[in-house]
């Protein structure tokens, strides 16, 4: 019988000549993760291990991104990839005891994807690390690191068979292969023995795994048998379901539709960068059962094996992918062959996953975007992916910008476009005219939106939010907009929200926070849930609740606002300082001219969700933006009067270029050069909010959306 021996504790870390203990899960850039210049180098582990005997594995679910195994000093084994686990075999080092030496570098590796992505690349041992000591016969580890079984669930006219084939290490004539399939009250539900290495059960009328309704799960018993001794044994999680997608009416899970309302997640957290544990795993899957997704994309890397089985227990459906990610390198193809096939070779039996990512936005550095061995690299992963399984579909998640009409839209079973229209470019309305145009040109793509969001800080806030000014206020705006053009639309098979969380992303610096990309639903800390979050729990989750939108807008000028309220309940009713406001509507309530006066103001949904506005002379100044990085101000409304001197997003680009203060500090900046304001004169009336929103339209996006920014920035200073 296999022993495994969790070793998280107690290791020499060193890094730079500085030695001292840590545990695992460990991450060397916990401190310094968010900020453009932390660490990337080569660290190590060191641990002594006591001797062993039998056949010793050491099994690393994670090391980013070059990891090297040595022991007593020689070096053993090499892996090349962040995020897969990957096993050593000990056996011949420890009879009497060895020291053991991890090293961990995270630099840029020509030949490692990712070498460029929008998050930090957190260096460690991030993950668990375990011996496993086994009998000689074995299940085995040689197969890229996987636990060497595969059992794929096979409906054939109307029945069920599990199909179990195992890679085993010295099968000898005299060891027998036993499966048994227990149900969730343990009872034997199928069996079979075989002096093979394959066993095909027959399994009559199973339960099936049917998503959230019910993700009903097997358990798998696969033990080596010898003479009535078991030598090797493992225990696999099994569910029957199968599911297709039809171009025109979308996802199916068991013959019944379903719409796959999905997230996208990453892992890290503030203090611990991708060093987190168990807790902090199941944390995340309960915050997204609670806003009511029924799919996940693990974006844009292999997760924890953990974070899979609970997605397999709670019957989340996941759409799994490799960071082969916005800049391709055909000398990295090998690695992201390697990587495939560790992703799926790992994951293989989780009946949650239906689909297989093979990369993301590969498009993004143009350059390299025109190598002529991209579309044979992308298509070569994808023949990968489907001789390493028949049973799942092939997936990738094209940039927005990519032509409806690319070669490398042709080549996966299905696709993804990641959609920013209302953020980077363009207004959301665009992504209705994108989707028909799409839809109607290319109706037998399987298509899906693999990414939308926008930033939204939940200490900036506006009464007239705009594109572009990080509110929490315009991040809902934009999510009622995509929401609403993902539900009507029946053959867009599902849709990925960017992000359910705020993640660290090192380069990044704007909206007056650096270090982090701040889509998310929810914040880096988890702590809070942003007004978006509730937006998409009216929409997606029967668990009824009613909640009051601008909680963190607290001290305003005092006047008439509209509130917003989100509810998945049909009629709601508005409590102000006691004055009764009800309102029907469908998801989203704006109450409208509600008199904020001097003071405490109390409001109350329901008796469900309070909150108090304090009324004041001014607005809290805090809830704009001041750093120089943002492009775009958070711009508040002014009197008449008021306005003569100062601008808003309602004055025009005529009254902004005619800004005197403006002027002088942008020719400071950019140069007299660019100041030519003759192709501005063209858009002289066009409000600043328009020209924002529609920035991308002029084909000059680049210049044009400098200078706004760069005289947003003078105006305000
Ligand atoms: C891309 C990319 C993501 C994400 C996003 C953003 O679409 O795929 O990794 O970071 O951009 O927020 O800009």
């Amino acid at each position: 019988m296999r022993k495994i021996i969790n070793i998280n504790k107690d290791w020499l870390f060193k890094k730079n000549g500085e030695e001292r203990e840590v545990n695992l899960p460990h991450c060397f850039n916990a401190k310094d993760g968010l900020t453009p210049d932390y660490m990337r180098t080569k660290c190590s582990y060191k641990k002594e291990l006591p001797p062993m005997k039998n056949n010793v594995f050491l099994l690393i679910e994670g090391a980013n991104s070059v990891c090297q195994v040595a022991v007593n000093s020689k070096i053993i084994n090499y892996h090349k990839g962040g995020y897969s686990a990957f096993v050593t075999d000990l056996t011949p080092y420890i009879k009497n005891g060895c020291t053991l030496e991890i090293s961990v570098d995270n630099s840029d590796f020509e030949e490692v994807y990712p070498s460029r992505a929008d998050f930090t690349f957190w260096g460690g041992l991030y993950r668990n690390v375990s011996l496993i000591q086994t009998d000689k016969c074995h299940f085995s580890f040689s197969d890229f690191s996987s636990n060497g079984v595969y059992a794929t669930p096979i409906k054939k006219n109307d029945k069920w068979i599990l199909d179990v084939k195992c890679v085993i290490e010295n099968f000898s004539d005299s060891a027998k292969l036993r499966c048994v399939l227990l149900d969730k009250e343990s009872n034997i539900y199928a069996m079979g023995e075989s002096e093979k290495s394959e066993i095909i059960l027959e399994c009559e009328n199973p339960v099936l795994w049917n998503g959230r309704e019910n993700p009903y799960l097997y358990t798998l018993q696969c033990e080596i048998v010898q003479n009535n001794i078991i030598l090797d044994n493992i225990s696999i999680k099994v569910g029957f379901r199968e599911f297709y997608i039809d171009s025109e009416k979308g996802f199916f899970l068991n013959g019944k539709h379903l719409k796959l309302k999905g997230v996208c997640r990453h892992q890290d957290r503030e203090e611990m960068g991708n060093g987190i544990t168990e807790k902090e795993h199941a944390e995340d899957l309960d915050l997204i059962l609670d806003v009511g997704a029924n799919s996940i994309r693990l974006a844009h890397y292999q997760q924890n094996q953990f974070f899979y089985d609970l997605c397999d227990e709670k019957g989340v459906l996941v759409w799994a992918e490799v960071p082969v990610i916005s800049s391709f390198s055909p000398d990295k193809q090998d690695n992201a062959k390697q990587q495939l096939t560790e992703l799926v070779k790992q994951s293989y039996n989780h009946p949650a996953i239906f689909c297989w990512g093979i990369e993301n936005e590969i498009t993004q550095n143009k350059k390299n975007a025109k190598n002529k061995a991209l579309v044979p690299c992308m298509k070569e992963l994808d023949a990968l992916v489907k001789s390493l399984d028949e049973t799942r579909y092939s997936t990738c998640a094209q940039l927005s910008i990519l032509d409806q009409d690319s070669p490398l839209n042709k080549i996966t079973d299905i696709l993804g476009y990641n959609h920013y229209f209302g953020w980077y470019d363009f207004g959301f309305e665009y992504l209705n005219k994108w989707l028909d145009n799409f839809h109607r040109d290319y109706p037998d793509t399987k298509l899906c939106l693999s990414e939308y969001g926008a930033e939204g800080l939940v200490n900036l806030h506006s009464v007239f939010p705009v594109q572009g000014d990080y509110s929490e206020e315009y991040q809902c705006v934009f999510h009622e907009n995509y929401i609403k053009a993902v539900n009507s639309r029946d053959w867009l098979w599902g849709s990925f929200i960017w992000n359910m969380f705020d993640f660290g992303s090192a380069n990044r610096h704007e909206g007056g926070v650096i270090g982090k990309n701040n889509k998310g639903l929810v914040t880096y800390d988890r702590k809070t849930k942003k007004d978006s979050f509730w937006l998409y729990k009216a929409f997606w989750s029967d668990e009824e609740f009613t909640h009051i939108c601008g909680e963190r807008f607290k001290t305003r000028k005092t006047g008439k606002y509209d509130i917003k309220v989100y509810s998945n309940k049909s009629e709601v009713t508005l409590e102000v300082n006691g004055e009764r406001f009800t309102q029907n509507a469908d998801k989203i309530f704006v109450f409208k001219d509600i008199e904020i006066k001097n003071g405490e103001n109390y409001l109350s949904a329901g008796g469900e969700h309070s909150i108090v506005i304090i009324g004041a002379g001014e607005t809290d100044k805090s809830y704009s933006i001041t750093s120089e990085n943002s492009f775009v101000r958070n711009w508040e409304r002014k009197s008449d009067e008021e306005i003569v001197n100062y601008l808003s997003p309602e004055s025009t680009i005529k009254e902004l270029v005619s800004s005197e203060d403006a002027h002088i500090m942008v020719k400071g900046k950019l140069g007299n050069d660019k100041l030519n304001k003759t192709w501005l004169k063209l858009i002289y009336p066009m409000k600043i909010k328009t020209a924002l929103k529609l920035s991308g339209l002029f084909g000059m996006s680049k210049n044009y959306q400098e200078l706004l920014k760069e005289y947003t920035y003078a105006i305000h200073k």
